[in-house]
């Protein structure tokens, strides 16, 4: 299993708000290379599919109402220690506790609304790399 590739979406909200290009200069900042990225949008039916590890949990159907809500840029990014040093750059799940300088400290709205996701591990990096990208996408 490879450990330098994540997988990030850049969510609605940040999208609807003009973040774009501010994410990903903060991306490109942090060491990140781009392998692979999209501008697209998920219907509710893949967001449930693509969030099917929260399904117990009681915020499953805000989330993938809002994560099928609008347009997002899914990106496959490429840097030694890749899901962990994501997970630095963008910060605490809830804005309100992420540190000074976090992607989500500067961009988020909420905890739902959080301008971005991060892999959590090498192994759902590459599942969700792939749930979006096929081989011949990345570079
Ligand atoms: P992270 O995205 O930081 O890995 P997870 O994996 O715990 O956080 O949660 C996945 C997504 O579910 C979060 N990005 C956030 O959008 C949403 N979420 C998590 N906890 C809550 C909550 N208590 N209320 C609403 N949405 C939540």
């Amino acid at each position: 299993m490879r450990s330098d590739r994540t997988f990030t979406m850049i969510k609605p909200d940040a999208v609807a708000n003009g973040y774009i290009g501010d994410i990903l200069a903060a991306i490109t900042k942090g060491g990140f290379r781009i392998a692979a990225m999209k501008y697209t949008k998920i219907s509710k039916e893949q967001a449930e599919v693509f969030y099917e590890v929260h399904k117990e949990r009681p915020f499953y159907g805000e989330l993938t109402d809002f994560m099928s809500s609008g347009p997002i840029v899914a990106a496959i990014l490429e840097k030694e220690n890749a899901v962990a040093d994501f997970r630095k750059l963008i910060g605490a799940t809830n804005p309100a506790e992420a540190e000074e300088g976090t992607i989500r400290k500067q961009f988020a709205e909420s905890m739902s609304k959080n301008a971005v996701h991060g892999s959590d591990s090498d192994e759902n990096a590459c599942i969700e790399g792939a749930f979006h990208f096929s081989g011949c996408e990345i570079f």
